[in-house]
């Protein structure tokens, strides 16, 4: 196949790759997808849709300073408008719930809800309640995350997560956001892939706030650790009632052959993107190998740290979207040897449901103590068009019907997989990539902010109307 994600398509009817009333998503009748109490729902994160970064007293963030450096985000774009969510958002939880959507991942600005003394900023305190308060009349299922990359600028300003202080500026954001919205949550996520923080934020500087060292995303990292340890407990004395966990977005690694340097090689990709998290929260250490692949970056921790990140969870949360195929670079670590005619994304990244079940059926052999799962985010670009109308979102749906497959697999094998939200509910601001990435299941026009629904979400809320129907 060439390496033109269309032709996967070829094998489906005309009449489904047309997006006409043929339903390709609906998954088969033995899926546990179909199971009531399996949560189906959608994510989305303060800084990709909020806009109003300059209303009722929000602070800057970093990513607002990182986007106003020119070259830093694809066509100068920022989210400083975003999806005007701020000001809509009485909508979009409309057209969520008219979706049938069970569930909302949400994300807090921690800069909008407290200033650089932690005065709180009750303006930016009620969005969040009139917000959660308005989805649980609506029976939606409500997981908030803390840190989903909006760091207050003024804590970035004296170190950001290299320092130490920042941990505890956290667990003191925590302490508020759990005493205001205690009732309101279903499930706390104190971190969003604390990954993409440490290592785009610190380690190569793709991401705010743009800084390019490993011994600084190995700092970050265990910075970002500690403050979600630090949180879990102040969580759950404040709001006892809720679940409390914590999302890694997770990576696939194959090797490019079966010599021995290769397979070493994938190991280590999995390593560095995978057990560098999940290690210290579910065994209470930072594997070796890390510092075999970056020597000399072991991060400071003081007695006591390792106890704090590993308190027990009661959910993980897991965000997986693509694999990576790795050879040897020869030295200490791996490099990327993208395969030839493999069906990619809008972002180029490869469509590989089976790395996803192959990921949680080996942590759950890795981890004894691996908690429930939500799969907190799953999904894909494409540069969808509105016609007549309509988006016709070909691929997105056949990529959530195999990932959907995958996860249920996974369940077949023994996971503990108790929900999955879709990334995203609408297109918003994909990070270094602006605007021009849509993972959303509904578009959206952001030169008049209409929002109409694509045809992945309408098979979606048909699914969930036919299992509510059963139920
Ligand atoms: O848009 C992001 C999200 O903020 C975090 N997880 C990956 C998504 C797609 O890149």
């Amino acid at each position: 196949m060439a390496n033109d994600a269309s032709a996967v398509f070829d094998t489906l009817s005309p009449a489904v790759s047309k997006g006409s009333l043929a339903d390709p998503f609906t998954p088969p009748a033995d899926s546990a997808l179909w199971r009531k109490n399996f949560l189906l729902g959608a994510a989305t994160a303060s800084y990709q849709i909020e806009g109003a970064v300059n209303e009722d007293g929000r602070l800057p963030s970093i990513w607002d300073t990182f986007s106003a450096i020119p070259g830093k985000v694809l066509a100068g774009d920022t989210g400083a408008v975003a999806c005007d969510h701020y000001h809509r958002w009485e909508a979009d939880i409309e057209m969520l719930a008219s979706l049938g959507l069970e569930g909302y991942r949400l994300s807090i600005a921690w800069p909008r809800v407290m200033d650089a003394a932690g005065v709180p900023n009750r303006k930016g305190l009620d969005f969040y309640k009139r917000l959660l308060n308005r989805l649980k009349e609506k029976g939606i299922t409500t997981f908030v995350t803390l840190y989903h990359w909006d760091l207050p600028q003024h804590l970035e300003d004296r170190g950001g997560w290299l320092n130490r202080d920042t941990a505890y500026r956290f667990a003191d954001y925590a302490d508020l956001m759990s005493r205001e919205l205690a009732g309101t949550v279903d499930a706390w996520a104190t971190l969003n892939e604390p990954w993409c923080s440490a290592y785009l934020g610190y380690g190569n500087g793709h991401h705010a706030p743009g800084l390019a060292n490993d011994r600084f995303a190995t700092q970050a990292m265990h910075h970002l650790l500690l403050a979600h340890g630090l949180a879990v407990p102040v969580l759950r004395a404040n709001d006892p009632a809720s679940q409390k966990g914590i999302v890694a977005n997770i990576g696939r690694g194959t090797p490019n052959s079966d010599s021995a340097a290769d397979q070493r090689a994938a190991h280590l990709f999995e390593v560095q993107h995978n057990a560098w998290i999940l290690d210290p929260l579910l065994k209470g250490s930072y594997p070796q190998d890390l510092f075999e692949l970056w020597p000399g970056t072991e991060p400071l921790v003081l007695d006591g740290d390792m106890e704090t990140i590993s308190a027990p969870l009661d959910f993980l949360g897991i965000n997986y979207y693509f694999r990576t195929n790795v050879a040897s670079d020869g030295a200490h670590g791996f490099r990327d040897v993208p395969l030839e005619g493999v069906e990619r994304t809008q972002m180029g990244w490869e469509v590989y449901p089976d790395g996803l079940r192959d990921l949680l059926t080996g942590f759950k052999k890795t981890y004894h103590n691996l908690p429930p799962i939500y799969i907190t985010e799953n999904g894909m670009a494409s540069d969808d068009q509105v016609t007549d109308g309509h988006v016709d979102d070909t691929q997105r749906i056949s990529f959530l019907k195999r990932h959907l497959a995958a996860v249920d697999q996974a369940i077949k094998a023994g996971v503990d997989i108790r929900g999955y939200f879709l990334w995203s509910l609408m297109d918003n601001f994909e990070w270094a990539f602006g605007y021009e990435r849509r993972f959303g299941v509904v578009h959206v026009d952001y030169s008049t902010q209409k929002r109409t629904v694509k045809h992945s979400a309408e098979l979606v809320a048909k699914f969930l109307k036919e299992r509510k129907a059963r139920a």
